[in-house]
């Protein structure tokens, strides 16, 4: 029996008569992940994509009526008239407005498998056709991608090499987690989590004594060691408080001046900002109780334990997808240079951990095969979640991480592998710069928001329907992802779509370099073997790998200790930053002159909340991201037919809000719906929601309209993270909730948009 990998874990595929029945996790993963458990149902359900369709307007005239986007009916074409059609669209795009005008940026987790990775695929296509406008950095890290280059390294380097969970069990006294280490997150990685780990890494640090102290709005963000304290933070306030743990430090004496002086630069002007001597208010626990509504006595007991204890002191990546998100990473890396213990076993500090699941697994990043994506020509590009601002102001001057820059004129957006009216924020605002273009093309599984508010859309294979190669950075696993069932409707591989219309095109053969997806995965196997090599890694050939089924890497080292070849001697092993130490007054940084991102860690004030809670819009345990959101174990989880929300005993209380109620979760920019779960863990004045319902507007196409569903990017706030880095800045909302008592609209996200 074969094997498939999903970026939330490996399974084999129960088929039974050609149709998938199962999906059972692999045997030795013994914390799988249930979200395999929708994708049989959801696979072949009415939802997919079963044929090429084009927006009727668009089919009797290209470029005309993009108002109606979302509203009017589709008809299913040949995949002859559909690729036609895009190749005529792309040609006149370029011609008319050249490839500046073409938008690829196309982000999103698409599926695992090196090869048919959706905007790989684009890309490459793109790159070959004269270029595309691309999109930088990450809606998951987009403050963290651009600040940490700055201050220490790069992240995928740092990410890399994070301390060991193994080493953390031996060593690590006190964990300290801002943002939680969420079970519900390590149950992914992109591009596959063979073997789940975090569940087990607690367990042995529990085991040996590890206290872990848990500092987020979210009980539920650390559940399982003994020794495990909650510190309810006031979502967007950590910054304040890690400032306030400096400050004991440094007003205490318990800093560590020799691992100031010898790693880092620049202490001293964050020491007088502390201090005060700088705006007159001392960063201290009476000033962060205020902030962040922890006791100042437990502050200072926080401080001088981390300072007696080996600390390991780990921020989410949700804390800096935020109005000024550099804060709380900056600060992370100041306070655990303030301790000292950076390059030491068990201690220093984390980016991430229980954010994916590959991260402190102590392994190299090999990666596997690599599908290239060549060149791109054109040199215009956006940070990624800026691309509303991008499609309502073409010309228009933005500021990103140091430099001056301007939004180029998009006539053509084409996607493969995401979903932006998943991802983006403030969806009323995309609706409206979503008329702009003249063309939206994508390629789909399933008809999402993405698909129906497109003008051509072609319906693509899922993992199971296709063969690839399952590979994910430090995984243990790698897997031949050998296709189970055949390709269901007429969908075919992102691979193929565009290899026909790069022969429309005439750069077919530059495209495909004469090889089919099977003398690609070859062909990439073989090129990953002199990589694996390099890392110490013997991988079989390739006809053993595949026969086999799978193949278990060996991995040189688990041990693994972050920064601790720089520890041992910076001189010889200085960090890629410009000092080769670690900024925490950074000149480069400094010099762009940016109010919202000085030269050291500050606070900032955040916007003045207009609504008395505070959304945070999570990641959901039931699926991934908006992924199978119409599969079983998702469904399974909505309160009438809803998307869960929870909220606080007495913030319920004073609404007259009880379990199980339907609500109306609302602020200036739009409404939705959710089902509320009434708790007492989560802090009073904050709301909880994951992401990833499906966009379900009661009225299609118009602003302001309810979304029936619980999408909560109805009411998130589409602004810059800073001007350093513009990431997305989703966890900085504030809305107010009612109950519904109105007559309840059902929910239409998974059904298909009506055809003529
Ligand atoms: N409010 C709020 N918003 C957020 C976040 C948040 O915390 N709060 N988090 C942000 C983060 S971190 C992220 S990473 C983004 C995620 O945003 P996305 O990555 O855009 O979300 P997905 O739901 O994974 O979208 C992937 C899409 O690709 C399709 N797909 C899968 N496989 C294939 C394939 O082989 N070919 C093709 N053509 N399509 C395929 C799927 O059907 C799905 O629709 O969301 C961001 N948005
Ligand atoms: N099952 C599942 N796992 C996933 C994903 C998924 O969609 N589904 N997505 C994956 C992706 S793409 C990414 S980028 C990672 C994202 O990893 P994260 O961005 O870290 O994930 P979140 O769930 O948004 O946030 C983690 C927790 O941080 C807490 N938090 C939010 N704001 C604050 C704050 O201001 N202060 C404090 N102290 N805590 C706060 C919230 O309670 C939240 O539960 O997750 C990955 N893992
Ligand atoms: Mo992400």
């Amino acid at each position: 029996m074969s094997f498939t990998s999903l970026h939330w874990g490996a399974y084999r595929p129960q088929v039974v008569d050609g149709k998938l029945d199962a999906m059972v996790p692999v045997e030795w993963d013994s914390d799988p992940s249930p979200i395999g458990a929708s994708i049989p149902g959801a696979i072949t359900s009415p939802t997919r994509i079963m044929r090429p369709a084009v927006r009727r307007s668009y089919l009797a005239e290209p470029g005309s009526h993009p108002e109606r986007r979302g509203q009017e009916p589709f008809v299913e074409v040949s995949w002859e008239v559909a690729l036609d059609l895009v190749a005529r669209e792309l040609k006149r795009v370029k011609t008319e407005h050249g490839n500046q005008a073409i938008f690829g940026g196309s982000y999103g987790w698409g599926s695992a498998g090196r090869f048919h990775h959706a905007q790989s695929q684009l890309h490459r296509f793109l790159n070959l056709f004269g270029g595309y406008v691309f999109s930088m950095d990450s809606y998951s890290l987009g403050a963290g991608r651009v600040l940490m280059p700055h201050i220490v390294g790069n992240m995928d380097w740092l990410l890399a090499a994070h301390t060991s969970w193994q080493n953390l069990a031996q060593h690590c006294e006190l964990f300290v987690a801002f943002g939680g280490l969420p079970a519900k997150n390590a149950q992914t990685s992109p591009g596959g989590a063979s073997e789940h780990l975090l569940s087990r890494a607690l367990e042995n640090m529990s085991e040996a004594g590890v206290q872990f102290v848990n500092v987020s709005p979210l009980r539920e963000d650390l559940v399982g060691p003994t020794n495990n304290q909650w510190l309810s933070v006031r979502p967007g306030s950590d910054t304040a408080l890690m400032m306030a743990l400096a400050y004991v430090l440094v007003s205490e004496g318990l800093h560590n001046e020799d691992f100031i002086r010898r790693y880092t630069v620049g202490y001293e002007r964050f020491r007088q900002y502390l201090l005060g001597h700088v705006d007159g208010q001392p960063k201290d626990p009476l000033w962060a109780q205020t902030l962040t509504d922890i006791p100042a006595p437990q502050i200072i007991d926080l401080a001088r334990r981390m300072a007696r204890q080996r600390t390991m002191i780990n921020i989410a990546y949700s804390l800096q997808r935020a109005v000024h998100g550099e804060q709380p990473f900056w600060m992370t890396v100041t306070l655990a240079a303030l301790l000292g213990q950076i390059g030491l076993p068990g201690g220093g500090f984390g980016l991430g951990y229980g954010c994916m699941n590959n991260t402190g697994s102590g392994r190299k990043a090999f990666s596997g095969p690599r599908f290239s994506q060549g060149v791109n020509p054109v040199k215009d590009f956006i940070p990624v979640a800026r691309v509303t601002d991008m499609l309502l102001n073409p010309g228009a001057p933005f500021d990103y991480n140091g430099k001056r820059m301007h939004y180029p004129d998009i006539r053509l957006v084409y996607w493969a592998g995401g979903n932006i009216f998943h991802h983006h924020q403030d969806l009323n605002r995309l609706l409206e710069a979503w008329k702009r273009p003249q063309t939206l093309i994508v390629h789909e599984q399933f008809w999402t928001a993405q698909a129906k508010y497109s003008d051509i859309v072609l319906p693509a294979t899922t993992a199971l329907e296709r063969n690839d190669i399952g590979s994910s950075a430090s995984d243990r696993f790698m897997i031949a992802m050998q296709q189970a069932i055949k390709p269901v409707g007429e969908s075919r591989d992102d691979y193929w779509i565009l290899a026909q219309v790069a022969e429309r095109l005439g750069f077919g053969e530059s495209f495909t370099e004469g090889r089919d997806a099977e003398a690609w995965l070859r062909f990439t196997y073989d090129e990953s073997r002199g990589r694996a090599q390099e890392q110490g890694i013997e991988l079989p050939d390739y006809d053993t790998f595949w026969r086999d089924g799978l193949f278990e890497i060996t991995y040189p080292d688990t041990d693994t200790v972050l920064l601790k070849a720089f520890r041992e001697d910076p001189e010889a092993n200085p960090l890629p930053t410009p000092s080769g130490r670690i900024e925490i007054f950074c000149e480069r940084i400094a010099s762009f002159g940016y109010a919202d991102c000085p030269g050291h860690p500050v606070w900032l004030d955040k916007p003045v909340a207009q609504y008395p809670l505070q959304l945070l819009s999570n990641q959901p345990k039931t699926r991934l991201h908006s992924q199978y959101d119409h599969g079983a174990y998702s469904r399974s989880s909505k309160i009438r037919q809803r998307e869960p929300l929870t909220l606080n005993t007495a913030d319920a209380h004073a609404r007259g809000i009880v379990d199980g109620d339907v609500v109306k979760v609302f602020n200036e920019r739009g409404a939705f719906l959710a089902g509320a779960i009434v708790s007492d863990g989560i802090r009073q004045g904050v709301v909880q929601i994951a992401t990833g319902a499906w966009f379900d507007p009661l009225v299609n196409g118009e602003r302001n309209s309810l979304d029936k569903h619980g999408n909560p990017n109805m009411i998130t706030a589409d602004v810059g993270s800073s001007s350093l880095s513009q990431g997305c800045s989703a966890q900085t909302a504030s809305v107010d909730i009612v109950k519904w008592d109105q007559a309840l609209p059902p929910v239409t996200a998974f059904e298909p948009p009506s055809m003529t």
